[in-house]
């Protein structure tokens, strides 16, 4: 099929297209990644908005009863839900939403609803860009909202931060007192913290850790993208489905907010400097990793370290080198 086909499928809402477009950007294929190039270059002019949301959460928090619950939930309202996940450690589980498909059963069939698993093997740099790619073919096909879904494994959260309108973090209730060993960083970019489980006995922990998280957000620095009482923390059900609702009001009025006052377009725009930076690093590192490029640094490290050429130099000669090569 060619690209003009292939993107009016595309943006006309053909399912199977939108698969198949998203398998083609996972592969690493020289020649797949050149239709894939052309083909978001052409989907561009599509120029459709969905509200990104990113949703982060350690295993058993309840991420997929969630996003199950909040999906149906906006379908329900005639939206149409693409999901995506970041999953680095997929490798083994064979994707976070794949393996708990059961628990997103009913969105799963839903027409207006779309839900991706996390492709495997694949390190978080090519994990980022998958995503970040499948999210505006997701956006061209027409979806209104794009949840895009990780596990807090190392750097993942960041990533799905850089890709998202609105960071929300789900919770689940905690036994003690004590923070639940979340880290600074994650509190830093979290939009939304949601206590999720606030139903039947843990209902009275769900309420602390939501009061403790409360007030640990409001000793954070006030950041200048949030109005008045953001970011927050509020208590939901998945299982029980409550509080839905007013977790999607609370979304929709931050990004509303956030658009009135030129903080939607400015932090895409940063988004969009962010991976073209990292696009640049991530092909400079390619360039390294090439049999030849592979060769000379070897070379140039037994000269290293036998003394023959001191480290600056033979850095310096083997960049060189690469430069020529290409
Ligand atoms: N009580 C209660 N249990 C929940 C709720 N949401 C999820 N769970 C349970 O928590 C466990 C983990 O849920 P799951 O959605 O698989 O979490 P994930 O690993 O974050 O995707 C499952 O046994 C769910 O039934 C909730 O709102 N209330
Ligand atoms: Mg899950």
């Amino acid at each position: 099929m060619d690209i003009e086909t292939f993107s009016q499928a595309i943006t006309s809402g053909d399912r199977r297209a939108l698969s198949r477009a998203i398998t083609l950007i996972e592969s690493s294929r020289a020649d797949h990644r050149e239709q894939a190039v052309q083909l978001i270059e052409h989907l561009k002019t599509a120029n459709r908005q969905a509200i990104r949301i990113g949703l982060s959460g350690t295993p058993g928090v309840g991420k997929s009863t969630f996003i199950e619950s909040f999906g149906k939930m906006l379908t329900g309202q005639g939206l149409k839900v693409a999901v995506l996940a970041v999953d680095p450690s997929s490798a083994r589980s064979g994707g976070s939403i794949l393996g708990d498909k059961t628990r997103m059963e009913e969105l799963s069939r839903d027409p207006n609803a779309f839900i991706r698993p996390s492709p495997s093997r694949s390190h978080l740099g090519g994990v980022a860009r998958r995503t970040r790619e499948a999210v505006s073919l997701c956006e061209a096909a027409g979806f209104d909202v794009v949840l895009i879904e990780t596990v807090g494994v190392g750097q993942s959260e960041t990533v799905v931060a850089e890709m998202s309108d609105v960071f929300v973090l789900l919770l689940a209730p905690a036994g003690g007192d004590e923070l639940q060993g979340v880290k600074r960083g994650i509190m830093e970019i979290a939009d939304i913290i949601l206590v999720n489980k606030a139903d039947g006995d843990l209902k009275p922990a769900a309420t602390r850790t939501c009061s403790d998280y409360a007030g640990a957000l409001r000793l954070l620095r006030k950041r200048p993208q949030d109005p008045e009482g953001f970011p927050k923390a509020m208590m939901v059900s998945a299982m029980q489905q409550e509080g839905l609702q007013t977790a999607w009001s609370e979304m929709t009025s931050l990004i509303g907010w956030r658009r009135d006052n030129g903080f939607f377009d400015a932090r895409r725009e940063d988004q969009a400097r962010y991976w073209f930076e990292q696009e640049v690093r991530n092909g400079l590192l390619a360039q390294l990793d090439t049999p030849q490029a592979r060769a000379m640094m070897q070379d140039y490290a037994s000269r290293v370290a036998q003394g023959a050429i001191t480290p600056t130099v033979a850095a310096q000669d083997l960049l060189l080198g690469l430069q020529e090569q290409t």
